[in-house]
């Protein structure tokens, strides 16, 4: 049963049919709420399996019908929409709720909730606390942006706990699910063509923080909020989990009675480099937020590989490495994955920008990378601030041909390409994939 009132006369109105969309429909309509159901795209993703599974319901594609929203007891916006839609006027004017499919499961959720977002590292964070938790024994649901939309997970019997992994997208419009910890992990500029400003996707971040739970920040990050329980840092100085050298080694380390304590040197960590340092100290914090033993945790972090398409290692010839960092959609990332390497790379880059501002590449690129061999849509927009040489390839093939025969002994050819995928692949694990596929291919041939 709800937790809420909901009023079931009036139809509730679901923009998208994506994945999102199709979650919340299977959602309402098994509970017997009626629902409309509108994409604006002609023949959207989740039409046909809609159909299917609920021939009775109401669709609508290839526009928003304003009227229809008017008429609806709230509307759940899919996180790809933006409230901006001039569709969405009239219905935000006579004050029809919009919520977030998170908001729908905040009304039903009945345990407790770790709320986890940040420009980058949040399905890394995600996932790593989500083993810690199973590691401890715990029963836990993990999902959200990750994949799984977060209203699926309200499963039977009810787990001890739920982590979701949150888009600013989603957080829009998200208002009372009152996390048990949360946390920020890091800001750097993304999705810079739904926001009007920065500030504006910083504030959206910040509203993780709702509610009574404990807010936890990155002491490096200068946005940060002021109003932490605990902190984490990649410095020693600072952080109720930090980074500390103890007899010349490297320790996550923590904060406790004004004492230092070292809990795990970094070279037992599966996962290695600072980013990943900084994802393992913010999944401390959590874990430690929600009383999660020691132990559990500190296990899970010999062992957690990573996600794919992360900066994953995917093969060596003749002394070059490749890298896929498919995942690198924004600049922060690519930046992260370009220092993160320590040797000179040949770097392909490029796609949907999103409206980024690509300058703060520049002195990076300039610094680790030979050269830039750049795809998609915003490629020449990438062209205009970088410094070293850049090439335009014709598709991933030619891209991962181009970097080989750029790359030197001892160098990396590494796919980060700052930019979403849309506009030349299907999603960010296809680019990856095509990446990964052409690099087996050229490296036979050599
Ligand atoms: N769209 C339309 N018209 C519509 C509805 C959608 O053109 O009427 C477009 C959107 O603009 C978008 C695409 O369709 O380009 C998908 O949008 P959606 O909201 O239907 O997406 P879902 O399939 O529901 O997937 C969403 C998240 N997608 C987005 O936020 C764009 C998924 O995150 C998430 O895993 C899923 O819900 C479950 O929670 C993906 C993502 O790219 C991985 N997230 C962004 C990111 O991580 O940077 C925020
Ligand atoms: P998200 O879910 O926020 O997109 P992921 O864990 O999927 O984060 O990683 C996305 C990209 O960000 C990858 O390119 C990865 O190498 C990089 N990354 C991961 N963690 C961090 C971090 N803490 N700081 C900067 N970049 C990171």
């Amino acid at each position: 049963m709800p937790k809420k009132n909901s009023q079931v006369c009036k139809p509730i109105v679901i923009m998208g049919m994506g994945k999102t969309g199709l979650a919340c429909a299977d959602f309402l309509i098994k509970r017997h709420i009626p629902v409309i159901i509108m994409d604006d795209r002609d023949s959207p993703p989740g039409l046909s399996t809609l159909q299917q599974k609920f021939p009775k319901i109401q669709y609508i594609t290839g526009k928003f019908d304003s009227e229809k929203l008017c008429q609806a007891s709230k509307i759940i916006i899919s996180p790809g929409l933006s409230r901006q839609q001039p569709a969405l006027t009239k219905a935000l004017e006579i004050g029809i709720q919009v919520i977030s499919e998170i908001e729908l499961f905040a009304n039903y959720v009945n345990a407790p909730v770790v709320a986890i977002t940040g420009s980058n590292g949040k399905s890394t964070v995600t996932t790593l606390l989500g083993e810690m938790v199973q590691q401890a024994g715990w029963e836990v649901q993990v999902g959200g942006n990750l994949g799984t939309p977060a209203i699926e997970l309200l499963v039977n019997p009810t787990p001890k706990l739920y982590i979701l992994e949150l888009s600013s997208f989603q957080l829009e419009t998200t208002y009372s699910l009152n996390p048990i910890a949360s946390v920020v992990l890091n800001i750097s500029a993304d999705h810079m063509d739904r926001y009007a400003n920065l500030s504006e996707y910083i504030t959206t971040k910040h509203s993780i923080y709702q509610g009574d739970g404990k807010f936890i920040k990155n002491a490096d990050d200068p946005y940060a909020t002021k109003n932490a329980h605990l902190s984490f840092s990649l410095q020693a100085n600072k952080g109720d989990f930090r980074v500390h050298k103890y007899n010349n080694e490297l320790y996550l380390a923590k904060m406790e009675d004004n004492k230092l304590i070292p809990l795990l040197p970094v070279t037992a960590m599966h996962l290695q480099g600072s980013i990943m340092q900084a994802n393992a100290l913010a999944a401390l914090a959590l874990g430690q937020a929600i009383n999660l033993p020691m132990t559990a945790m500190l296990n899970t972090l010999k062992t957690f590989k990573g996600l794919e398409h992360r900066c994953a290692w995917v093969g060596n010839k003749q002394g070059i490495d490749f890298f896929n960092d498919s995942k690198g959609t924004n600049v922060g990332a690519t930046i992260a994955a370009i220092q993160g390497l320590t040797r000179k790379s040949v770097l392909i880059a490029g796609g949907d920008g999103k409206g980024a501002d690509f300058t703060p590449l520049r002195d990076v690129v300039a610094k680790h990378c030979n050269a830039v061999v750049l795809i998609g849509k915003d490629a020449p927009l990438l062209a205009k601030v970088l410094s070293v040489p850049t090439y335009y390839a014709n598709g991933m093939d030619d891209a991962v041909q181009q970097a080989i025969t750029l790359a030197n002994s001892g160098d990396a050819v590494l796919l980060s390409p700052a930019c979403a995928s849309f506009d030349m692949f299907t999603n960010y694990e296809h680019r990856g994939q095509i990446f990964e596929n052409a690099v087996s291919m050229h490296l036979s041939k050599l």
